[in-house]
């Protein structure tokens, strides 16, 4: 393909740092840990590896409310360490993709820290601050975190707008300095050689407050193309924008080439199908399979030539999807690697969070005392004060709380799975014994293994990159399968997505060439009426 991008062929891991690889016995991950992992990410053979926050924070939101871009969060090391990691990676071919968390600060930040001490100082405007209104806050505008999106400061008698933490106040866009520190900053990390950015929440930079407009404002591309001028534009990396409200046409503004914005966006419009149509996250519904289909096919199609897909089922805010859309027990192995392979022969970069390569679940608690995400935290709090029952409030929690994601890595079956030396700053999966990366290692047919196989066709063959793709609608609705086309190649893949046997009539496929992957033994002849095992899954090159 000409004008091929390298983030088109990549394979993107993303690393919770506080929770990745601790080296030094304080319960926390850090950048020494990560850098001791690096022959293991090698070998999966991901292409790059995007950080969540490094920077120093006072960790209320756990590193997404930063006090200092330019400078190292203390439990997680130095900047030495840092131009190490970024050093060491790039001697194995991995990039460094940075999180750029520029909607808010910490309020620890000195820029707010200044704009605090009054109406009349430089930094005031770095924020958006209203007078009351009949006494009270300016509008309805609420947080992602509970509770009102405006925060009272007594000593200059206005409030402030925060749209996540009341630590975390949002930025004025609209103040021309403040987006020129945020490309100075971005300079000075493109600088190091970082090999791009995952941008948070970039989609509600735009925001006009006053009209309660947060997502995708009317300024927001004009911002990105400002931003693409002055910084990444000069430079061959990967930016990726997290855009919760993104149809497939929003995409295109985002992603087209010639707009001259991002690389690709996050899309959510998948992760939000078990969850009730105007609800919050919390009120949970069943997933319908048939839907399923449909939003993904919608966004394999619909970007064309006009976008480029990312690819997940999991990030450091989702359940593990294992335990959300599979089954972390019986099937829990065979339904991981079903994800793998639906997800990962797809058109688009595919993003793997750490531990889904070796089929982590999710972790319930009994006791909101458990709980350490700020998210969870305040959402208990205000549901129990709406009345709402606590064993409901706990479900709620262990269906699609933050923490599930967030429990440290599991390295090996030795005290807290390898993850410390020391005492684990959040609770260590009891399954570690049994699910961790030296056992997964060890089995060739273990979940690792299916990603890093995914990884190496998706090396080895255009199609997989390039191919178009194609739903197949005429079958029984919890069986996924796609054709992808390419030069005259066809692949099929075929899923079943429930833990029951399904009978499948497949003669029109045409005879099979080549088994190319698959999570149960099969050999290419028997492939005219099938009989997919529970959470099947595989991909057959067809004559
Ligand atoms: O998340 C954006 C965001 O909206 C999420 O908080 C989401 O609403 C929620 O987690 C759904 O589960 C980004 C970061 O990924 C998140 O970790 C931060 O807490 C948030 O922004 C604020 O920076």
């Amino acid at each position: 393909m000409n004008n091929t991008k390298w983030w088109q062929t990549a394979v993107i891991y993303q690393v919770y740092p506080r929770s990745f690889q601790d080296s030094d016995g304080d319960g926390i991950g850090d950048l020494r840990g990560m850098i001791n992992r690096l022959d293991y990410l090698e070998q999966l053979g991901i292409t790059a590896i995007w950080l969540s926050p490094v920077y120093k924070s006072p960790n209320d939101d756990n590193g997404y409310d930063i006090s200092d871009y330019r400078d190292i969060m203390t439990e997680f090391g130095t900047m030495a360490d840092m131009d190490e990691l970024i050093e060491k990676a790039k001697l194995r071919n991995i990039r460094i993709i940075m999180d750029l968390v520029v909607n808010h600060t910490s309020d620890e930040h000195p820029w707010f820290i200044e704009a605090r001490q009054g109406k009349d100082n430089p930094y005031r405007d770095y924020y958006i601050w209203r007078d009351p209104v009949n006494g009270g806050v300016p509008n309805s505008l609420r947080s992602s975190f509970s509770g009102s999106a405006w925060e009272f400061d007594e000593a200059s008698g206005q409030y402030y707008l925060h749209l996540f933490s009341r630590r975390q106040p949002d930025l004025n866009w609209e103040n021309p300095k403040v987006r020129q520190e945020v490309w100075d900053m971005m300079n000075f990390w493109l600088d190091k050689g970082v090999g791009g950015f995952r941008m948070d929440v970039i989609d509600l930079v735009g925001k006009i407050p006053d009209q309660e407009i947060t997502g995708n404002g009317p300024k927001l591309h004009e911002y990105l193309q400002e931003m693409h001028r002055e910084t990444f534009g000069k430079h061959d990396v990967l930016t990726v924008g997290e855009t919760w409200g993104a149809t497939p046409e929003v995409a295109k503004l985002y992603s087209n080439p010639d707009r001259k914005e991002l690389s690709m966006v996050f899309q959510f419009e998948h992760i939000g199908l078990d969850q009730q149509e105007g609800k919050d996250k919390w009120d949970l519904k069943p997933l319908s399979v048939n839907e399923l289909k449909q939003v993904l096919a919608k966004w394999q199609i619909e970007l064309g030539n006009e976008g480029w897909n990312s690819l997940f089922w999991n990030n450091h805010d989702l359940p593990r999807i294992v335990s959300r859309w599979g089954d972390d027990g019986k099937y829990r192995v065979e339904s991981a690697k079903m994800f793998a392979i639906l997800l990962h022969l797809m058109k688009g970069t595919p993003y793997i969070y750490q531990g889904e390569e070796i089929g982590m679940t999710n972790y319930p608690i009994k006791d909101i005392s458990e709980a350490q995400d700020i998210e969870t935290v305040n959402m208990y709090h205000e549901r129990l004060a709406q009345g709402y029952a606590k064993e409901d409030i706990i479900a709620s929690i262990n269906a699609k709380g933050r923490d599930n994601a967030r429990t440290p890595m599991q390295w090996d079956a030795t005290p807290n799975a390898g993850f410390t030396s020391g005492q684990p700053w959040l609770h260590v999966n009891p399954n570690y014994a049994e699910i961790n990366v030296e056992a997964n290692l060890a089995d060739p047919d273990s979940v690792f293994h299916c990603y890093r196989k995914l990884i190496e066709l998706r090396k080895n063959n255009p199609i997989v990159v390039w191919g178009e793709f194609e739903l197949v609608e005429d079958v029984p609705e919890e069986v996924f399968m796609y054709f992808r086309r390419y030069k005259g190649e066809t692949w099929l893949v075929t899923a079943n997505f429930s833990p029951a046997p399904v009978t499948l009539e497949m003669p029109e496929i045409g005879l099979v060439s080549e088994f190319m992957i698959g999570n149960y033994a099969r050999d290419a002849a028997d492939f005219q009426q099938l009989q997919l095992q529970p959470y099947e899954a595989f991909v057959t090159k067809l004559a």
